[in-house]
Parts: structure tokens; sequence; C-alpha cells
């Protein structure tokens, strides 16, 4: 029986400082997407008065524009859909994402891409994002908001 134990223990140790050694790993790949493909990792860029989201610029007016050779977006999340309906870009430019919602939170998650923010009343969600191919994508709310949820989608046109 004491031999048992010794030998339970030292195989332990040894698990113990395996799965010690892999979480480091997971840290090391995790710092590695942080600094070198982190682009849709979505940041805060400011507050906003929810009571006036829908009334005061740049929200009231959704829309995409060029600015320079990019694009900006600027996003109302809204129960249940997505202004403008339809965003449309081109492949290879970037696209940066000015999101927010005039009523309660949502989510802003593009199919096919790792384009996943959370999209809170009173803070605007920026991100960035290149779309490497062309296509339609869905755009699907992945936060609970109300009766109208399952069927709160919008859209990316992403052009040649
Ligand atoms: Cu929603």
């Amino acid at each position: 029986m004491q031999d048992n134990h010794k030998v339970i223990e030292a195989y332990e140790r040894g698990w113990l400082i395996f799965g010690l050694a892999m979480i480091l790993v997971f840290i090391g790949v995790i710092a590695y997407t942080v600094l070198n493909r982190g682009e849709t990792i979505s940041r805060g860029a400011g507050q906003i008065d929810v009571a006036t989201v829908r009334t005061t610029s740049p929200f009231a007016n959704p829309r995409v524009e060029q600015v320079g050779g990019e694009y900006v977006a600027y996003v109302q999340a809204f129960a249940f859909g997505y202004l403008p309906a339809e965003i449309k870009v081109k492949k290879g430019v970037k696209v940066t994402f000015y999101i927010t919602s005039p009523d309660v939170q949502h989510g802003f998650y593009v199919e096919g891409t790792n384009i996943n923010p959370q999209i809170i009343p009173g803070e605007v969600t920026k991100l960035e994002y290149v779309f490497k191919k062309a296509g339609t994508y869905r755009i699907v709310c992945n936060e609970y908001c109300g009766i109208g949820h399952a069927q709160m989608f919008g859209k990316i046109v992403v052009e040649e």
C-alpha cells in the first residue's frame, strides 16, 4: 500500500507539471493571436446617450462611408435588426465598424468570420476587419434581446 501511494504521487506530480505547462502554451498562443491578428478584438469607443442614439449623429444616419482608402461603418443594432440593413464593402479593404444599440444588448456575430462583439446600449463598440472573400455574410444577434431575437439578422455584402 505504501508503495502504491508513492507511484500515484509520482504520476500525479507529472500530470500537474504537464497541465501547468499546457496552460502556459495556451497563454502563449493567446498572446501571439492578440499581438499578430487581433484585428477583430472589439474596443470601447466611448459612451453615448441611449435616448438620443436614433436622433443624433453619427448613428441617426447609419451608413458605410469611404474615408481615404478605407471604409467606416456606423451601425445600429436594434430590436430587431441592423441599420443599415445592408452593409456594402469591397474585398481586401479595411472596414472600421462603430456599433451601438438604441435599446437593449445585442450581438453582432458575422458568420464565417471571427467578428463577434457584444453591443451594449450606451457604449460604442469599435472593431476593424478586412474581408478576404467576396460574398454575402449574415450578421446574427447572439445575445438574447427579446421576443424577436431569433429573427434578428443583418447582411454584409462584400464585392470583388
Ligand atoms: Cu438582438
